[in-house]
């Protein structure tokens, strides 16, 4: 189903013409509201009418999560505090939490982004929406339930956590509907397998996941041991939170549909912030079109992935890949880049093996070492020494790294709780 058929399938030239009035908009409330951003305009000399439209955005800096924390809490806001909603936060773990705030209206969009979102993940108005994403600060449950309830779906707001009480319900209200992490999917599959609860005594039809990295190696994990279809959704709270773009479930495993209707994307190269053509791959970038509480120009996510324009899909709105990591999360093994998403990705064609695994960083006699710890799937009879092998040889090939296999028994390497799930440890500096 399309949610909103008119904007989901403006042709390319309207659409551009509502990004730039929009765009002009936004520019003339952060030039106006926000000194962070009109010192920037006054440095360059510019004033918001020289950027004619989202062709000349590339003219301007970025905005970066430093610049969130060093405004901490409201400083970037465009409205007094007496005119918000609702007001987010990131966790904080690496110094102040980033704050992020919402009017009325933008309430209203992210209700809208979420729903389009749903619908393109095969929800439909009537189903039931068993949302495992943590609700409180995390934009997670709030944000899917606002979307969920715009678009007519009845929401289990189990948030996460809690895994028995999360099958017991499954079974009970047999909701068609399924979201969380990856990660959290897989525990859910797991504790199923574990307890001998065949999931055909749920009703799951969709599983609408994202929040972190993940590839069709674990798609095809959920997929087959719950039974239904799982798609990606991607956000940040920064632009709004779940719900920036989402595939859909027909056309699994071509990019993902970014609203850019309000939020406009770009794709930049890592290291000297200069734009990419389509196709590339390179740190996205986003401006909101249409935020009022907290706007954002060129908002640095830190995320990898490449952008692109599908003909033969159903909307018209650009596609984003998959991501396949956060630049500050890459590490760097012996000069060679590597993502954990890219070791992930050579479980797919390894069947004894599951996809649940860990990389454990190290440095031995001042070289870095990378060891995977990787569980075996319950089934598997082979002969392990070769499959290890077989393994390490196929991350060789592929990745250009070395590295330690290591198969665990299942339900040895720690499993998501019911957020987003760390699976690089990194033991250098201890
Ligand atoms: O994770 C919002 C969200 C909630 C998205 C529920 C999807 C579903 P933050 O906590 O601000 O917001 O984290 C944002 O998470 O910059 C990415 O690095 C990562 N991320 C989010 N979705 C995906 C995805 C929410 N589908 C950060 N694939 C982003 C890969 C993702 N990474």
């Amino acid at each position: 189903m399309i949610y909103n058929k008119t904007i989901e399938t403006l042709p390319l030239v309207e659409l551009r013409k509502l990004q730039n009035k929009r765009l002009k908009h936004t520019l003339n409330r952060l030039y106006k509201q926000v000194p962070f951003y009109k010192k920037q305009f006054d440095n360059l000399g510019l004033l918001p009418e020289d950027v004619k439209g989202v062709e000349d955005l590339h003219q301007l800096p970025f905005t970066k999560k430093s610049d969130l924390r060093d405004h901490y809490p409201f400083g970037l806001f465009t409205c007094a505090p007496n005119k918000l909603s609702r007001i987010h936060a990131s966790s904080g773990t690496t110094g102040k939490p980033t704050v992020v705030g919402y009017t009325k209206n933008d309430l209203a969009i992210f209700d809208e982004v979420v729903a389009r979102s749903l619908a393109c993940a095969g929800a439909k108005p009537g189903m039931r929406l068993h949302n495992a994403y943590g609700y409180g600060l995390f934009t997670g449950g709030l944000g899917m339930h606002g979307g969920a309830e715009k678009i007519g779906m009845a929401v289990i707001p189990i948030s996460g956590g809690m895994t028995d009480r999360q099958l017991r319900l499954l079974e009970d209200f047999q909701s068609e509907v399924i979201c969380c992490t990856p990660s959290y999917a897989q525990t859910i599959a797991f504790e199923c397998e574990k307890r001998g609860i065949n999931p055909s005594r749920f009703n799951l039809k969709y599983a609408v996941l994202g929040a972190e990295p993940w590839t069709e190696a674990i798609r095809s994990d959920i997929e087959k041991k719950l039974q239904l279809k799982a798609t990606n959704i991607y956000g940040l709270s920064e632009i709004i939170g779940p719900g920036v773009s989402q595939e859909d479930f027909e056309e699994q495993g071509t990019g993902s549909y970014i609203w850019e209707d309000h939020f406009f994307p770009e794709i930049v190269d890592k290291d000297s912030g200069k734009p990419l053509p389509y196709g590339q791959e390179g740190v996205l970038i986003f401006t909101t079109l249409t935020k009022e509480a907290f706007p954002v120009l060129r908002y640095w996510t830190n995320d990898i992935c490449s952008l692109t324009y599908d003909y033969s899909s159903k909307r018209t709105h650009i596609k984003m890949s998959a991501i396949k990591g956060r630049s500050d999360d890459m590490l760097i093994i012996r000069g060679v880049n590597l993502f954990h998403t890219q070791v992930e990705s050579i479980l797919t064609d390894i069947p004894e093996l599951s996809a649940n695994y860990q990389l454990v960083v190290t440095k031995a006699e001042a070289m870095d070492k990378v060891t995977v710890k990787v569980e075996m799937n319950a089934s598997n009879t082979s002969d392990n020494i070769n499959l290890a092998t077989h393994f390490a040889r196929k991350i060789k090939t592929n990745i250009g790294i070395s590295m330690d296999v290591i198969l665990e028994t299942p339900g040895t390497i720690p499993r998501s709780e019911g957020g987003k799930l760390n699976r690089i440890v990194d033991l250098r500096n201890k």
